[in-house]
């Protein structure tokens, strides 16, 4: 396999720094042998997460999904290895925290709280075009 080293970005959501997962959900990174170059605590603002979720602008868990993503402070980390974009993704497990496999940060440690928008404790970003982005959003100049 040739090697493909990547950047992605990583967001340890409201609900899993409200719950004090931030250290286990970067255990987890860390433990897969991915380094964290960047790492911050902070409040993200409404002009930050539309630009961050504009994929989902009209979709009917749009507004909720904002307005959670902004109802505390988040981690925004930038995680790197080789394909680490794939491999955080496999890491954090599928969308739905219900069905997400054990073993995975959503299957383990997320469940469905019957909320308009699914909490599931951590973003990763799904492309190298998306990390590309959204490592320029969150942290811009890097
Ligand atoms: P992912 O975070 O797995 O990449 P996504 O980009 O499709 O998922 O959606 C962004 C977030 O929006 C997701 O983490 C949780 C929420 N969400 C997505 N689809 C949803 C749905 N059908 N109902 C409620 N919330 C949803
Ligand atoms: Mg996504």
């Amino acid at each position: 396999m040739t090697q493909d080293v990547q950047r992605t970005l990583i967001l340890i959501k409201p609900d899993g720094v409200r719950r004090g997962l931030v250290g286990e959900v970067l255990r987890r990174v860390e433990a897969k042998g991915y380094t964290i170059t960047a790492l911050e605590l902070r409040l993200a603002d409404d002009e930050l997460l539309a630009e961050h979720y504009a994929e989902h602008e009209g979709k009917p868990f749009y507004t909720p999904l904002v307005d959670f993503m902004r109802s505390g402070p988040v981690v925004v980390a930038v995680a790197q290895g080789h394909r680490v974009i794939e491999g955080f993704r496999s890491l954090a497990g599928t969308t739905d925290p219900t069905g997400a496999a054990p073993g995975t940060i959503r299957g383990d440690l997320g469940r469905d709280w019957g909320l308009k928008v699914a909490q599931n404790l951590v973003h990763g970003s799904d492309s190298p075009k998306s990390a590309a982005r959204e490592i320029g959003l969150w942290f811009p100049g890097l």
